[in-house]
């Protein structure tokens, strides 16, 4: 991988992520400020974007200009930071940390948090409805991908799969189910706005970087388990604490660290067979794929 194009794509792109969810979200001082404050505080807290990075790159293999992607990639993160948000809540995870400071509900209160990710979720699909640059049917379709992936049969379905799931012993098969849902929809919504906003995708291409999309998600998500199981070593994760939740179902607790970290290996290997058609045009892709499999946080 050239580091030096890797890092200036993602130098590119955070920056446009970052001033995109500055410009949509309500400033503080319009009221309700202190919902305002709460959105804001949770949405540019330090996330690793890596479904903006995902939109934008998906948009570069479809020869789309980052500038239609910024509303379809912050929308997805918009989506990401209310499920961080509701995630935290007493009511399913209860955790006081998120990203190295206090959870949404610890930093505000529990009914400010509640609002503020249902408030992050609608302005989500208005960003979409409204994003510059792009053709009706193109933002319709946006609209469509992203609601089907956040709702019970994606996001939302898998949080509810993974809580009825706790307790009871999990084989692989199971565990992969819910994290296609609870992880994977998200990641392949990310992908799916760069094709959305292109509109005539072959249909060949389309599937081809939808399974590149799905077999990052469940690398993501092994990665996800490997690094809670050898430690966080970021700064974040450090100051944030990794909670190792022992009765969690996780790939290293069922197949083992050694075949945990071969399975994240093979899906991306797999993820980057799936763009071989795409020439240079999806090296963003393979790069973010790279990135993911040896992120430290
Ligand atoms: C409560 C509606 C609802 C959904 C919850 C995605 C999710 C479903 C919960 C998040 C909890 C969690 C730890 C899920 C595993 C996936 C994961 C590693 C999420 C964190 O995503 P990153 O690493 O986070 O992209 P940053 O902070 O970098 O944005």
């Amino acid at each position: 991988m050239t580091q030096n194009n890797f890092d200036a794509f993602r130098t590119r792109c955070l920056a446009r992520t970052e001033s995109t969810l500055d410009e949509i979200l309500p400033p503080v001082s319009v009221q309700p400020s202190r919902l305002h404050e709460a959105m804001r505080y949770t949405v540019l807290a330090s996330g690793k974007r890596i479904r903006p990075l995902l939109a934008y790159a998906a948009g570069e293999a479809m020869g789309v200009e980052n500038d239609a992607l910024d509303r379809p990639a912050a929308s997805v993160e918009l989506i990401h930071a209310y499920s961080l948000i509701h995630d935290d809540l007493p009511a399913m995870d209860d955790d006081d940390l998120r990203r190295g400071r206090p959870t949404c509900h610890r930093a505000f209160d529990e009914a400010t948090a509640i609002l503020a990710g249902d408030a992050l979720q609608t302005l989500a699909f208005q960003i979409l409805a409204e994003a510059p640059g792009l053709r009706a049917e193109s933002r319709i379709r946006m609209v469509e991908t992203l609601s089907r992936a956040s709702g019970s049969r994606g996001m939302v379905g898998g949080q509810a799969m993974d809580l009825e799931a706790e307790g009871t012993p999990l084989d692989v098969a199971m565990l992969e189910n819910i994290h296609i849902h609870k992880t994977g929809a998200l990641i392949r919504a990310s992908v799916q706005m760069g094709i959305r906003a292109r509109g005539d995708v072959v249909p060949d291409h389309a599937e081809r970087l939808d399974h590149f999309a799905k077999c990052l998600g469940l690398a993501f998500q092994i990665k996800d388990d490997i690094l809670d199981v050898e430690g966080d070593t970021s700064e974040i994760g450090k100051t944030a604490g990794r909670d190792l939740e022992l009765n969690k179902a996780t790939y290293p607790a069922i197949v083992g660290l050694t075949e945990a970290k071969e399975m994240a290996k093979r899906l991306t290997d797999e993820a980057h067979a799936a763009l071989e058609v795409f020439g240079g045009a999806a090296d963003p892709l393979r790069w973010v794929a790279n990135a993911l499999l040896e992120r430290k946080h």
